[in-house]
């Protein structure tokens, strides 16, 4: 069934999306837009009502009394697949931190070339939290047994797992109870294959419960992991100035965009760009040098952690390729749509997947391989400058805004507390007296389906104008930083007046970028240590904070909302809830509900899906005050701090287009060439 084709603005805010769209028009070549435009989803599958896990099926239910063959009801099918999709998530995630673990022991071994343990100090620290012996002991007997402790949780059997002990204790006691504490990383997701098999779990409250425990082995298991070991190895994020957008691209430069999740090889990609070598031999086939830009989130693992700046998040991965100017697209694991293999075939770019898990026929292959991971790189590095001679007709919007990420757990508590008394005592003191109504997670993916960033930039303004510090990670980050929102000057401009009186005091920016998607644990970090911190309950779901992922789209999505539910967190979904079928059925829907009142009795938490962002911002701060109210705080009241109906801002509105610009982000577009 095809829907109406939008217009250029309907389906991207972004105006660097828009002039590639243009191109992509004048050219005749297809992207995910036209795709989404041309295709409807499936009215029953989206609404989750289709089950196909046996051969007697698949089974469409439409109707409050229909069966499958074998009798199951719609809330049993519902709850199976968010289950496996929440498996599939877990799994994803989970297998990314394995490989980590995995990169880890070889480091420690000495058998990985070219990595070494760049942050010693946080090997220390989680050493330590994890009872690794410390004493006596060099950096790489510790790795080594900290490797083998991460390993480990993955295949393990009984009893629980161990990040699961870094939460508040409240927590681990509520999970305890529940029945949910997750045992060992790849056991939960075998538990949850195997419950929605025919003829398992036909409950759906009881599917759903796998489905939690599931969702924490990702959380405080697999994801948690990854983290700390991207930090260990690569560097605990610090602020740094970089840049975001396709202006990134340089047409004088070999480009080369790195593209996924996992940063062992990107890194490393990273070191290649940066050598001599390589640099002379770019300039020997006619090239200025080599530019290194990256898009989801291995553009954030670099990005948080060398600066490395993002030609921009998902839906930009085709665009990119439309420029004509990137000589390779060097693609790891997750988020890769297998387009853009037909798309670069109209381009001189090679598309280069580099994982035994992922290979897109069409494309280059080019394993990787810990042990040789600097040659590869290299290698990799060769080809693309090779390929630059065969590059044709180009066009690079001139378009890229300045950006500051890489604010990580530790970096903002040095920033708030100083260096001699890391704390957050000075975040949960501008919450508790109201000068910050409260906190939101804005993370998540692009969706063609929407209009691109549109969700994410208006949550984020409208969240910042009511005194809501904002973090985020992922995809959504990088849509933040395409508007300015992810410099300091600029976001402040936007920020409510106390949440501008405090950003002023600390020099905290509003809007915080922390990582990759499976940094979602920094916030799940962030979030026990200011409930240790003191003055705001002893447990999350006290906390007056909210997750959003305005344009979800991926399976990972929903594992990291279900992990963040049962750690107590309201989690808001925009577009269209994967459960949502018998509500266009009957008005009413169980497995929704479950997801909504259920979890909330059991966890404090619950997952809910708006199709407007209006309702997304009303419901967060309905939240938001309501846990102020239960605390007993202040009632949020922007007249009691700063001046409200800033002058400056005032000032600004009179403005033209690109004196705006000027005056918010310090220039009116930066180019990249
Ligand atoms: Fe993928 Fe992490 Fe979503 Fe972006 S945000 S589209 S999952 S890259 Ni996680
Ligand atoms: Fe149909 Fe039941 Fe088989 Fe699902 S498991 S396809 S509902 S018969």
């Amino acid at each position: 069934m095809a829907k109406d084709k939008r217009s250029i603005e309907e389906r991207t805010m972004d105006p660097a999306a828009q002039e590639m769209l243009q191109r992509a028009e004048l050219l005749g070549l297809s992207t995910a837009f036209d795709r989404a435009d041309g295709m409807a989803p499936c009215p029953i599958g989206s609404a989750g009502m289709c089950c196909r896990n046996c051969g007697m099926g698949p089974c469409r239910l439409t109707k409050a009394d229909d069966r499958g063959v074998c009798g199951a009801t719609i809330s049993t099918i519902q709850a199976r697949a968010m289950a496996r999709a929440i498996a599939a998530g877990t799994a994803a995630h989970s297998d990314h931190g394995r490989d980590m673990a995995l990169t880890l022991k070889a480091v420690a071994m000495g058998e990985a070339q070219g990595y070494e343990i760049k942050d010693e100090a946080k090997l220390l620290k989680v050493a330590h939290i994890y009872g690794v012996d410390t004493n006596e002991r060099t950096a790489k007997e510790i790795a080594n047994d900290l490797a083998d402790l991460f390993i480990a949780q993955f295949g393990q059997q009984k009893g629980r797992l161990a990040p699961t002990y870094r939460a508040p204790k409240k927590r681990q006691e509520i999970w305890e109870r529940v029945g949910v504490m997750p045992r060992g990383v790849d056991r939960e997701v075998v538990d949850v294959m195997h419950r929605t098999h025919i003829g398992d779990d036909q409950d759906a409250g009881n599917i759903l419960k796998g489905a939690v425990r599931c969702a924490l082995a990702d959380g405080w298991g697999g994801s948690m992991i990854a983290t700390d070991i991207s930090d260990i190895l690569f560097g605990t994020p610090m602020p740094n100035l970089t840049q975001v957008n396709l202006g990134v691209l340089k047409n004088d430069e070999v480009n080369i965009v790195v593209h996924g999740h996992e940063p062992t090889l990107s890194q490393m990609i990273v070191v290649a760009c940066q050598d001599p070598e390589m640099i002379e031999y770019a300039k020997s086939k006619g090239a200025k040098g080599i530019t290194l830009s990256g898009i989801c989130c291995t553009a954030n693992e670099v990005m948080v952690r060398q600066g490395i700046p993002a030609a921009g998040n998902f839906l930009h991965q085709e665009l990119a390729i439309l420029t004509g100017a990137v000589e390779a697209m060097v693609v790891d694991v997750q988020c890769i749509m297998q387009a853009v293999v037909d798309l670069a075939s109209n381009f001189h770019t090679e598309i280069i997947t580099t994982s035994p898990k992922v290979m897109i026929t069409g494309a280059t292959h080019i394993e990787f391989d810990e042990h040789r991971a600097l040659d590869i790189a290299k290698e990799i590095v060769r080809r693309a400058i090779d390929n630059y001679p065969n590059r044709g007709e180009t066009q690079i919007p001139n378009i890229a805004h300045d950006v500051v990420p890489g604010f990580s757990h530790e970096y903002i508590n040095y920033m708030l507390g100083g260096s001699y008394r890391g704390s957050f005592r000075p975040l949960n003191d501008a919450i508790m007296s109201g000068r910050i109504r409260g906190a939101a997670a804005v993370v998540g993916c692009n969706n063609p389906r929407t209009t691109q960033d549109l969700f994410h930039y208006q949550i984020v303004k409208e969240l910042l104008a009511n005194d809501v510090l904002v973090v985020q990670t992922g995809c959504g980050a990088i849509a933040s930083g395409k508007y300015g929102m992810l410099l300091g000057e600029a976001a402040l401009e936007l920020a409510g007046p106390g949440l501008r009186e405090v950003c002023e005091a600390t020099g905290m920016p509003p809007v915080l970028h922390m990582g990759s998607c499976v940094d979602n644990t920094r916030i799940l970090t962030v979030l026990t240590q200011v409930v240790e911190e003191g003055g705001l309950g002893d447990d999350i779901s006290e906390l007056p904070a909210v997750g959003l992922a305005p344009e979800w789209m991926s399976e990972k999505a929903l594992a990291i909302a279900t992990y963040v539910v049962a750690s107590g967190g309201y989690v808001i979904f925009g577009g269209s809830s994967p459960v949502s079928g018998m509500e266009k059925v009957e008005g009413s829907n169980a497995v929704e509900r479950l997801m909504i009142e259920g979890w909330e009795e059991m966890f404090g938490g619950k997952l809910a899906f708006f199709e407007s962002y209006e309702k997304m911002l009303e419901e967060t701060l309905a939240h938001i005050d309501k846990k102020r109210a239960a605390l007993g705080l202040p009632a949020y009241d922007p007249s009691r701090f700063g001046k409200s109906g800033d002058w400056r801002m005032n000032e600004i509105e009179k403005l033209s287009e690109k004196e705006r610009k000027t005056a918010l982000y310090g220039h009116p577009a930066t180019a990249g060439d």
